[in-house]
């Protein structure tokens, strides 16, 4: 039953009097038990739990995909990441949302908002053949942000500076920047010929070139005046958020705000360095709380928190060993990254999707807890909605369901079906969750990463009412449904999902 009808929402909107501000704010590989409100305890994360408290935490939202790029490909697009084979990318990556392509930044300025992104990017940049030296386009601008800070890949991927704008900071003509994702270029040190220039150690992927006495993905050569410090993250990526909210608070403005938090390589700032017990993956935990909580904190200064709608959630589910030796693993201790789920980062069991995801809007949302089954991907037409926004015979957001009486806690009736991404695909319908047989190897490095993968060459049907771990596979007791299961994924693969989608 829907509590939340579309007349109700225009008299709040009237009320309101004005549209709110709307913050998404998008942690890296952050697990679905990896803070306080989900069950954890050996870190603490005050200022998340706060957001929790008073806002309305889900137990089964999920994000598109158990990788970054497709899950941030989905969030902006509204669309499934596996119709546009999204995968993760390389640092020197093109653009891979298309400028034509409508987006939910883009949206949102139809709607009249300023929008601004900080923080990690990996959509890719440029069409193909960039040159970090000059402006670089396409990039945010060219699909719906006004206003771009960013870190272009990861953490662990060159190159390794900021972008603002779409140029590179502290850019210098006289130390040209060259990026390589083949042959090694430059003098500059790497990983596996000065290993005793590290700060901490890595696997070979991530043994090419040092910066800040951590080696990367891919070489690079000059910027010496724009390489950053990671320890600088929180405050430089804190401030420049803020700067963008100071700067819009008489607008309605929209903030994605992506952290670099807890992707590896994961080297807190001195603020959080021994925090907690568990080693720097703890700590980074308790790094993205602090900055979580600065952002609040600034809304309440401003006095805007209750014109604001902020998101919190996670790209993937979590991983402890992704290529650096931090002892993620042997620090872990009693906590559980995945809460009660099974697998993680990678994998297309539920703890890859299923992520921590808090809606706070103080006075508007009345707090608690839902079990509603939604997806990332339905904020674009859901936020359209609150907006004022009509997507209805468009061909935007092929995928993205209206879930806005759900996300503010006036519904319970969530999405009937939903697919997860991996390696594979898998696709939840009721109780139910099938994982289709893989079609293409993963990647040979994946094999060591000790996740449960849920990636098999033959079909897998769990039923979650019964089996939240996913351990009893029953597809050969029940024929019908996989057969059924699998038309459906079929079906979704070959066309778009949301009602009333015209191309
Ligand atoms: C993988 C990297 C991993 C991480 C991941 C992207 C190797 C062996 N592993 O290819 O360290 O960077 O890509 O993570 O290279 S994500 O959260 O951005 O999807
Ligand atoms: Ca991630």
């Amino acid at each position: 039953m829907l509590f939340f009808s579309i007349s109700n929402f225009i008299s709040f909107a009237q009320i309101k009097n004005r549209k709110p501000n709307i913050i998404i704010i998008y942690v890296d590989d952050l697990g679905y038990g990896d803070i306080g409100c989900y069950g954890a305890t050996l870190v603490k994360t005050p200022n998340v739990d706060r957001m929790a408290s008073n806002g309305l935490r889900f137990t089964d939202a999920h994000c598109s995909a158990s990788t970054c790029t497709p899950s941030r490909f989905s969030l902006l697009t509204g669309s499934y990441a596996f119709r546009n084979k999204a995968a993760i990318l390389p640092g020197d990556a093109p653009l891979i949302i298309n400028p034509n392509t409508p987006t939910l930044p883009g949206m949102l300025q139809k709607a009249g908002y300023q929008t601004g992104v900080v923080g990690k990017w990996h959509l890719g940049l440029g069409n193909g053949s960039i040159n970090w030296n000059e402006h670089i386009k396409p990039g945010p601008a060219e699909i719906g942000f006004d206003y771009s800070f960013l870190i272009p890949a990861t953490g662990d991927r060159v190159p390794t500076v900021y972008v603002e704008n779409q140029r590179v900071v502290n850019a210098d003509p006289s130390d040209p920047i060259t990026v390589s994702y083949g042959q090694k270029i430059g003098n500059g040190p790497t990983g596996y010929e000065n290993p005793e220039l590290l700060k901490m150690k890595a696997d070979r992927q991530h043994s090419e070139t040092i910066v800040n006495g951590i080696s990367r993905i891919g070489f690079m050569s000059g910027g010496k005046k724009a390489l950053w410090k990671d320890e600088d993250f929180p405050v430089i990526l804190t401030n420049k958020a803020k700067e963008f909210i100071n700067a819009n608070k008489q607008d309605p403005f929209f903030l994605y705000f992506a952290f670099q938090d807890i992707h590896v390589p994961r080297v807190p700032n001195k603020m959080f360095q021994g925090k907690t017990k568990m080693g720097p993956r703890g700590d980074a935990i308790a790094q993205m709380d602090w900055c979580t909580g600065e952002i609040i904190k600034e809304l309440e200064k401003l006095g805007i928190a209750e014109n604001t709608l902020v998101i919190f959630s996670s790209d993937n589910g979590p991983v402890l060993d992704d290529g650096y030796v931090d002892f993620a693993a042997k620090k872990i201790g009693t906590h559980k990254p995945s809460g009660i789920f099974k697998g993680g980062k990678y994998s297309a069991f539920e703890a890859g999707t299923r992520v921590p995801t808090i809606v706070y809007w103080p006075t508007v949302i009345k707090p608690g807890v839902s079990d509603a089954l939604i997806s990332h991907i339905d904020f674009y037409s859901s936020l359209a909605r609150l907006t004022g926004q009509k997507l209805e015979g468009t061909n935007q957001a092929p995928d993205s369901f209206d879930m806005l009486p759900v996300l503010l806690g006036k519904s319970n009736k969530g999405r009937t079906t939903l697919v997860e991404e991996a390696f594979t695909l898998a696709i939840r319908s009721g109780s139910w969750k099938y994982i289709q047989p893989v079609k293409s190897t993963p990647p040979a490095w994946f094999a060591s990463k000790n996740i449960p993968s849920g990636l098999e060459n033959h079909q897998q049907l769990f039923n979650l009412q019964n089996d939240i771990e996913e351990k009893w596979n029953i597809a050969s007791i029940h024929p019908d449904k996989v057969n059924k299961l699998q038309n459906k994924l079929s079906k979704i693969e070959k066309a778009a999902t949301r009602p009333g989608y015209k191309q």
